[in-house]
């Protein structure tokens, strides 16, 4: 059998029915049967960072395993986003009808065009970092050799985030 290997992925919308986006999102990330989900986090709704000016998100972390390799993974997730609906938008951060991001993978480290695992931001982002402290706080970032709850707890005041219910 094919290796597994231990991936976090950020999902997010905020664009239409935001939350039915990012749950039609994650089951379709899971369907070939060759990704499983192991843990999700609750939902939050979130104040938008870097672009302030659009609508506030949905957010939340998954945990899955999956046999793919980071560009495989890469390729599902971007066809995952077209068949959402999503367009190329002319605004970088602006606003998303699903975006995926994986966050970490394993305790790899590349950083290549297209391509930078750890996610370059993730340790600055409330919505990435309460909802991967749901799932598993105790979860080492491979550069900045620190835990989650670290990175949560280190952050600066701002970017409101709240449990969607
Ligand atoms: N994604 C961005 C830019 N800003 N803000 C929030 N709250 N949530 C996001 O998912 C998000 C964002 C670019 O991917
Ligand atoms: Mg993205
Ligand atoms: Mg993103």
């Amino acid at each position: 059998m094919k290796q597994k290997h231990t991936v976090y992925i950020s999902i997010g919308s905020n664009i239409d029915n935001k939350l039915k986006n990012c749950q039609n999102g994650i089951t379709a990330l899971t369907k070939p049967g060759l990704s499983f989900l192991k843990k999700q986090s609750p939902f939050y709704s979130t104040e938008p960072v870097d672009y302030k000016n659009q609508d506030w998100f949905i957010n939340a972390v998954v945990k899955i395993q999956s046999v793919f390799d980071p560009y495989q993974l890469l390729s599902v997730i971007k066809s995952v986003q077209k068949d959402a609906g999503r367009i190329s938008n002319p605004v970088r951060y602006g606003p998303r009808v699903l975006d995926l991001d994986i966050l970490l993978y394993d305790d790899l480290v590349i950083n290549l065009s297209g391509l930078v695992i750890p996610h370059p931001r993730m340790h600055k982002r409330r919505f990435v970092l309460k909802p991967i402290c749901d799932i598993d706080p105790t979860v080492v970032h491979p550069v900045l050799k620190k835990d989650m709850r670290h990175l949560l707890d280190n952050l600066g005041d701002g970017q409101k985030i709240f449990e969607y219910r």
